[in-house]
């Protein structure tokens, strides 16, 4: 029954559409995050964000059933040690892309409530400082792709 339950809710999550709804603003393309063995811990995402409207998008936050804490961050290197520092604002340009990559700009998903599985999917909700939420789903991707991506 608890099983059950929880299908059902991961269901409602999936085919839910966001209160407020915006077409031709900000376009989410190909979120992926690598399975997790653990379900402590946190684990990157990333995603390609895509403004085809002609003013400047700020995302001001995330949220996501599946962690605690969800963050912007971008990688920095003070002397010569590479940090991870937060981003508390996204700019996306009008007319221009934000392309997150291992090894550059990433969402953290920091006190993960579950383990994330190879094959499996879950939503990121991006909040623009228009107050526009946007549902976007993210695939769970063998870590074995990992390995492949950074070399
Ligand atoms: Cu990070």
């Amino acid at each position: 029954m608890k099983i059950f339950l929880k299908l059902l809710l991961l269901l409602l999550v999936f085919f839910s559409t966001p209160l407020k709804t915006s077409h031709h603003e900000l376009v989410f393309h190909g979120a992926y995050a690598f399975e997790t063995f653990s379900s402590k811990g946190a684990a990157a995402t990333y995603v390609s964000i895509f403004n085809n409207s002609k003013k400047d998008i700020i995302i001001k936050s995330l949220s996501s059933e599946i962690a605690k804490i969800v963050e912007i961050h971008d990688i920095i290197i003070e002397n010569e040690i590479v940090k991870m520092q937060k981003v508390d604002k996204l700019l996306v340009k009008a007319k221009e892309a934000v392309y997150m990559q291992p090894g550059g700009m990433h969402i953290m998903l920091m006190g993960l409530n579950e383990k994330l599985n190879d094959g499996s999917s879950f939503s990121i909700f991006f909040l623009t400082e228009s107050d526009i939420s946007t549902e976007v789903k993210v695939m769970v991707l063998n870590s074995r792709l990992k390995e492949n991506f950074i070399n």
